[in-house]
């Protein structure tokens, strides 16, 4: 026997979750999810990344420009790194190239579409950032959400950033105008978010009376968040204002939230809203002064909140199932003094790993103190699991919980041992990991 160190404690951060590598996975029962809390300051950094797109290329984001080029770009990485199936559609106007930005959350029933767009150029006059970074960064930070929580909807979600909505719809009209009937039967909503952080906000629903595919139960599950927390509500007839008009056109049920553009606020409205009566929601509507600056916080969170909420209840997703378990049974020998893995690598599975992956773990082994064991994933970022514990005894086995939400799913993770002890030698006789 070498050198035997013991640790007492576990290495902060660790569960032990299971003690016996047989122990079942207990499997919550099912239930409908209640939506998560958007995190403010993610849409902030978003629309702060908006701003400096805007700035770096002449102070907007407008289409033709280099800004919402950029602007794309920028959404559909970070699309792509949460595990969304993103593609970018293109079109004409006015002589220029336009695109709209659709991503797709892999899962559900692709039969029942609920989608939720905005769109994503400004106008030339300024850097757009209520309009329309402010709905373009609440959907994006949603989105992400989805996949973070690794959310398991029945209804297939979709998410659209539109393309010259400020040259009259086109993005989004191009879009609905190009979809096969077969396609265009298969949206059963579109929820759509445009300026939704005005300075002086009003908070406004889209009627289902005042359009012509107006649904009660899209206004229903977008005023259900400002019910909760007590915030009045108005309904508004936004007409063919904005991009759910295509969608409203072929028929689709369209809902939406808005905190007004060039329209005073009113006495009444101040009385309950707060902010200043006689005074525009956003006097920075379509000016050069639609910055940061111009951000209603406050109304941002909001909405970004009624946004989760309405997709979250529309979308009808329940307790996130079991994922696909995978596992590498065969033996690798751990010399002593020296330091192996053992790869598992996973596919198919959609966004992020869970906040709780549990890590199978079988090492035999003639003295567990000499182990350190990470798990490796994908990217590189090691999770320890083990470190030189357990005194004199001597096999680890066990089923570990990491909070793996950073890491996307798919790619070859590794279970790395290392035995920093001399004399004691063992095997990895199998690990898993179960997402
Ligand atoms: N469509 C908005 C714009 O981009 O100018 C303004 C607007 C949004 C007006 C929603 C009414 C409702
Ligand atoms: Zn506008
Ligand atoms: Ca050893």
């Amino acid at each position: 026997m070498g050198n035997r160190v013991t640790i007492p404690t576990l290495s902060a951060g660790i569960v032990l979750a299971g003690l016996l590598w047989s122990a079942p996975a207990t499997a919550a029962p099912p239930e409908t999810l209640a939506a998560p809390d958007i995190s403010l300051a993610n849409v902030q950094a978003h629309l702060n990344q908006l701003q400096s797109i805007a700035t770096n290329n002449g102070g907007n984001r407008a289409h033709g420009r280099p800004g919402y080029q950029a602007s794309i770009d920028f959404i559909r990485s970070r699309l792509n790194d949460a595990g969304y199936t993103t593609s970018v559609q293109s079109f004409t106007s006015n002589g220029a190239t336009g695109f709209n930005l659709i991503a797709d959350w892999p899962g559900g029933d692709t039969s029942n579409i609920l989608m939720s767009g905005g769109h994503l150029d400004s106008v030339s006059a300024g850097p757009g950032i209520n309009d329309n970074g402010s709905g373009s960064s609440g959907l994006l930070e949603v989105a992400l959400t989805v996949a973070r929580t690794n959310f398991q909807p029945q209804r297939h979600l979709r998410f659209g950033w539109w393309g010259a909505e400020e040259l009259g719809l086109v993005g989004s009209t191009f879009y609905v105008n190009n979809l096969p009937a077969a396609e265009r039967s298969r949206i059963r909503g579109y929820l759509n978010f445009d300026m939704i952080g005005s300075p002086n906000p009003g908070y406004f629903v889209y009627s289902s009376s005042g359009q012509p595919t107006g649904s009660i139960n899209l206004q229903r599950a977008l005023e259900a968040h400002f019910a909760t927390i007590g915030v009045p509500t108005e309904l508004t007839n936004v007409g063919g204002r904005s991009d759910h008009a295509a969608f409203a056109r072929a028929g689709i049920p369209t809902g939406g939230l808005f905190t007004g553009a060039e329209v005073t606020k009113t006495a009444a409205q101040a009385q309950k809203w707060g902010g200043s009566s006689g005074v525009a929601f956003d006097r920075c509507y379509h000016r050069s002064c639609d910055t940061m600056a111009n951000i209603n916080t406050t109304a941002l969170d909001r909405n970004a909140d009624a946004i989760a909420n309405a997709i979250w209840s529309l979308a009808a997703g329940s307790t996130t199932p079991p994922g696909p378990r995978f596992e590498n049974p065969t033996d690798v020998p751990i010399p002593d003094l020296s330091t192996v893995e053992s790869p598992i690598t996973v596919s198919g599975v959609a966004g992020n790993a869970p906040a709780a992956l549990a890590v199978g773990v079988d090492i035999r082994h003639t003295f567990r103190g000499d182990l350190v064991v990470d798990v490796l994933a994908p990217d590189g970022t090691a999770y320890n699991i083990h470190n030189r514990i357990g005194g004199s005894a001597d096999n680890l086995t066990g089923t570990f919980t990491i909070n793996a939400a950073s890491e996307v799913a798919n790619g070859t993770w590794r279970l790395r041992v290392r035995d920093a002890g001399p004399q004691d030698i063992g095997t990895i006789n199998t690990w898993s990991l179960q997402f």
